[in-house]
């Protein structure tokens, strides 16, 4: 078994978790939050069996876009200064960011 952990856009968390139902698979969804924009973004726990796994990263990729995302300067006040950014800047966000990680164990009580 594995757990699927894939870091996506709020904005296709709900098609993202919709697909995933109507295939029978199922996950948890956490709110999460950009180490680098601060932003929100939706971090899915879904645990599959083996030989589910690339079907799941294909329901992931298809329902996950790419987006740019513009960056405006945020004030250092009251935040960390090393992290501020004194320019707008454009980043590439997504589709989605996934790590497959092994299960050792699974029980549901
Ligand atoms: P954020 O950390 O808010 O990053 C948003 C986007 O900003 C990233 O998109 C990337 O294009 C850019 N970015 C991130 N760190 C950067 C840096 N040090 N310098 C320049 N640009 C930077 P994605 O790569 O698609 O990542 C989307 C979100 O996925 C990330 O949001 C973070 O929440 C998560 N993520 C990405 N890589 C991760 C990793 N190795 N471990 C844990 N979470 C990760």
């Amino acid at each position: 078994m594995k757990l699927i952990m894939a870091v996506v856009q709020d904005k296709d968390s709900n098609r993202l978790s919709d697909a995933l139902v109507e295939k029978d698979y199922r996950a948890t969804k956490l709110a999460s939050t950009g180490g680098f924009l601060k932003a929100g973004n939706t971090t899915f726990l879904i645990g599959v069996e083996n030989e589910s796994v690339e079907e799941v990263l294909t329901i992931i990729k298809d329902n996950c876009k790419s987006r740019e995302q513009l960056v405006a300067p945020i004030s250092p006040m009251g935040g960390n200064a090393d992290s501020y950014v004194p320019y707008p800047v454009e980043v590439q966000v997504g589709g989605a960011t996934v790590f497959i990680l092994p299960v050792e164990q699974f029980e549901k009580f």
